[in-house]
This record gives structure tokens, C-alpha cells and sequence, in this order.
């Protein structure tokens, strides 16, 4: 399996990080192609978790090269507070490259991100307010900076005081707030300059001479396909390509080179922020799932919306990240009711859709229709193999794989790297 790009099949926390970890100890790079330290992936190994928010899941095990790609946005405090929180706990981050080309957050748009969601009121996304959409919008329209631009103290003032000419006006005028001083921000992106420097990679070369060579690449979204700024609920989405296309773009490799795309999907379904969400429960079965499920953000510890699993979603997503396979994560939260709800269809006017809407109002208004499945009483934590499920959980687990139109590969049972089924 050269190159196996893993994603989100739905509003992001299926359990990537897990998933990406557990390729992870037979895979030679893994490589984070998008976003920045709005994502967060819990992992599990023996008795230790692990929150990591902008490192790839891949620096957890020892031999494998985590990549930052230049899709990715940096911040360089939250980066260097992350490797030192690791390497406290014993984690070797001294293999990790950061692409040059990767651009970076400056203090501002953090300020940004938050001022703009306060000013948009009810029409708020409910960002993670750490500086993600401002930093995107600042690469297409060419104001942005970028982790070269460290290495030139006089060509980063330059791009600071581009940026700033901008903002400030943004900030004083619209905003009410006190005008950013260039040469502080400069500053303060050259006090990284040096700690920084040995990381930096040309990574697309680095990717795919790996490539050329045989070794294995994992490359690994942050949220998700519905979360993604073309294909996802726009705009409440994040502003990056969380599909599997974004993975060539945001790491410099060919798309003839991916080999295999695996889309990671609940059992239900959840969503952090605003946005649509047809299978949403607002009653004791949505907090059954909150509760059982620790479906609570990783990085901002909002509580997460939940629902039932959603077939349309699936087959969307199947179709444009192309999944060659899914890995089906939390079976075990769905252990103990009677009726496990899927939806199969939406109503919307009173006309049947049974593929997503393409547009956006549909989806808004869109009516969930259910198929109610069998559900399974028995802890299902300790199965290992498919035929140690019971008959209901299996019936479950086929009958998503029918609606979804890929097959199941492997199957969540646990938060721990050992609580897995893989599918032969
Ligand atoms: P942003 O900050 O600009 O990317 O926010 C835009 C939308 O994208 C959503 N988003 C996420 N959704 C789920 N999980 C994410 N990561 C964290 C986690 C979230 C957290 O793993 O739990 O801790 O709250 C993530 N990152 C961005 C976000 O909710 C907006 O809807
Ligand atoms: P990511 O953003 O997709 O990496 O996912 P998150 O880490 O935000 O959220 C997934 C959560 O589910 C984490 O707390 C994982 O430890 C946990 N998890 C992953 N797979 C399973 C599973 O199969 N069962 C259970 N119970 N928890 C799981
Ligand atoms: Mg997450």
C-alpha cells in the first residue's frame, strides 16, 4: 500500500487520528496536507492518551516521518508547544518536516478569526477561533505568509507590512480595535526562525522520491469531507480541502500516485459549529450518544451534536473523495438499544432524494428518512474478529456497508489501538 490517503467521511472526530496511528507503525511517512490546530485527534496507546491538534498522528510511532505539507497552516507557538508537550511525555518529535512552502498564522488572524465570528452574529459558523479562515484567505489573495519567508528577515517585514496595510484598516475601522504594530509581529515570527529551521523540507520532493523508492505514505485530513470549503455544507465549512483530492494539492504529489482512499465514518453521526445536520437529535438519544460516545471537541471542548448515521452522506462522500474502502469507528457506542435508526433517503416538498441535494436549500430542509435496524445488548469491546459480533451488530454493519456503496474494512470496537476487527 505505497499511497494511502485516509479521510473524513462526514463533520469531522470519526476517528481519523486512531486510524491513521494504527497504519502508522507499517507506514514510513504520514503526512497532514490541510488545515492547522483547529483539528483535533485523540489517541489511545496502552495507558497513555494523546491530544494532538497540528502535528500529523504519525509522530507517535517511532520510525515513521511526520510531514507538515505545504496545504497545511502553521502556528509556530502551538507547533512548539505541542513538540515540547510530546517530548516531556517521551515522544521523539526530532524526525518531524515542515514544508517551506506551508503558510504560517500570524498573531492577527487569530484576532480575526474571533472578531468576524462576533460580528456575523446569527450567521456565525462557529469557527475554532484559531485564526484557520483568516490565514486561507490571506494565501488566494497573495497576502499570505509562508515558513521560507522566515529565513529573510527584510522580505518577511515586507510581507508583514502588506498584510497589516489591509487589516489594520479592517481592524481599526470596522473592527474598533487598536492598529497591529509590524515590527512586532515580525519579531515575533523571527524568534521561531531558528528552532525552525532544521524542520523545513522541501517535502514535496522528499514525498515523492519516498514514493519513487516504495516506501509507504500516509497522508492524513484534518476534518472532514462535509466540513471541506468546495464539497462540504458551504459555507459552514472549514477553508481548507479536507477531501481526498487535497491531498495532492496540499503535499506536492501526483493524483496518479494514490493508491488507496480510506474514508473514516462513525456509526453515527456528529458535528461541532453551525451548519446543516438532517439526522440531528435534540433528545435523551442525542445525549445517549454525547454521553456514551465522549463526543465533546478536542481542541475548544464544545459539546458535539449528534445523530444517527446518515447512508446519504456516505455514498456522497464515497463519490468524491473516490473511497477505495471505509473504516466504520465507535460501534461499541451503539451497544444496548433496542432499534438502531439509519438514514436511507431525505424528504424534501414531499420528493425523495436518495443522493445529496445539490443544492444548498434542499439540504437545509431536508427530512431524514429511517430504516430501523436490530440493535445488540452484548459488549462488543473485546471482538477481534467479524464473526465474534453478534448476529445483530453484524446485520448492522453489512446493511451500512449495502447503503454506503464501499466496503468496510475495518471496524472500531474502542478507543484503544488494540480494539479493532480488520476485514479480510
Ligand atoms: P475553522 O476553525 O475555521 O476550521 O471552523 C470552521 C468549521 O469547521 C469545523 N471544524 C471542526 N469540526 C470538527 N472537529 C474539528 N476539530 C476539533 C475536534 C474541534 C473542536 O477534533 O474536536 O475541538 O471544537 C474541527 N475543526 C474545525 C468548525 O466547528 C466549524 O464548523
Ligand atoms: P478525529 O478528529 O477524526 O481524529 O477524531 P477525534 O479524536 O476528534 O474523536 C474521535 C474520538 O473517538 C477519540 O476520543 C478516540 O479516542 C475515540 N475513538 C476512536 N475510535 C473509537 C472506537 O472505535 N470506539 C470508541 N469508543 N472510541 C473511539
Ligand atoms: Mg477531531
Amino acid at each position: 500500500m505505497p499511497a494511502v490517503v485516509v479521510v473524513g467521511a462526514q463533520w469531522g472526530d470519526e476517528g481519523k487520528g486512531k486510524a491513521t496511528d494504527q497504519l502508522g507503525s507499517r507506514v514510513d511517512y504520514v503526512v497532514k496536507f490541510n488545515g492547522g490546530n483547529n483539528a483535533g485527534h485523540t489517541v489511545v496507546v496502552g495507558d497513555e492518551t494523546y491530544a494532538l491538534h497540528l502535528l500529523p498522528s504519525g509522530i507517535l510511532s517511532p520510525g515513521c516521518v511526520p510531514v507538515i505539507g505545504n496545504g497545511v497552516v502553521v502556528d509556530l507557538e502551538v507547533l512548539f508547544q505541542e513538540i515540547d508537550d510530546l517530548e516531556a511525555r517521551g515522544v521523539d518529535t526530532s524526525r518531524l518536516l515542515v514544508s517551506a512552502n506551508a503558510h504560517l498564522i500570524p498573531p492577527y488572524n487569530r484576532t480575526l478569526d474571533k472578531v468576524t465570528e462576533r460580528f456575523l452574529g446569527k450567521r456565525q459558523i462557529g469557527t475554532t477561533g484559531r485564526g484557520i479562515g483568516p490565514t486561507y484567505a490571506d494565501k488566494m489573495s497573495r497576502v499570505g505568509i509562508r515558513v521560507q519567508d522566515l529565513f529573510d528577515a527584510s522580505i518577511l517585514r515586507q510581507k508583514v507590512e502588506g498584510a497589516l496595510t489591509q487589516k489594520n484598516q479592517l481592524l481599526v475601522k470596522v473592527f474598533n480595535r487598536r492598529a497591529v504594530d509590524v515590527e512586532e509581529v515580525t519579531d515575533n515570527l523571527l524568534s521561531f526562525a531558528d528552532r525552525l529551521r532544521p524542520m523545513v523540507a522541501d517535502s514535496s520532493r522528499v514525498l515523492n522520491d519516498a514514493l519513487d523508492e516504495g516506501r509507504t505514505v500516509v497522508f492524513e485530513a484534518g476534518q472532514a469531507t462535509m466540513l471541506d470549503v468546495d464539497h462540504g455544507t458551504y459555507p459552514f465549512v472549514t477553508s481548507s480541502s479536507a477531501t481526498a483530492a487535497g491531498a495532492c494539492t496540499g503535499s506536492g504529489i501526483g493524483p496518479t500516485r494514490i493508491d488507496r482512499v480510506v474514508g473514516v465514518i462513525k456509526a453515527y453521526t456528529t458535528r461541532v459549529g453551525e451548519g446543516p445536520f438532517p439526522t440531528e437529535l435534540f433528545d435523551d438519544q442525542g445525549e445517549f450518544l454525547r454521553k456514551t460516545g465522549g463526543e465533546y471537541g478536542v481542541t475548544t471542548g464544545r459539546p458535539r451534536r449528534t445523530g444517527w448515521y446518515d447512508a446519504v452522506v456516505a455514498r456522497y462522500a464515497t463519490r468524491v473523495n473516490g473511497l477505495t474502502d471505509l473504516v466504520l469507528t465507535k460501534l461499541d457506542v451503539l451497544t444496548g438499544l433496542e432499534k438502531v435508526p439509519v438514514c436511507v433517503a431525505y424528504e424534501v416538498d414531499g420528493v425523495r432524494h436518495s443522493e445529496m441535494p445539490a443544492d444548498q436549500s434542499s439540504f437545509h430542509h431536508a427530512v431524514p428518512v429511517y430504516e430501523h435496524l436490530d440493535g445488540w445488548w452484548e459488549d462488543i469491546s473485546g471482538a477481534r474478529t467479524f464473526e465474534d459480533l453478534p448476529e445483530t451488530c453484524r446485520r448492522y454493519v453489512l446493511a451500512l456497508e449495502e447503503m454506503s456503496g464501499t466496503r468496510i474494512s475495518a471496524i472500531g470496537v474502542g478507543p484503544d489501538r488494540e480494539a479493532t476487527i480488520v476485514r479480510h
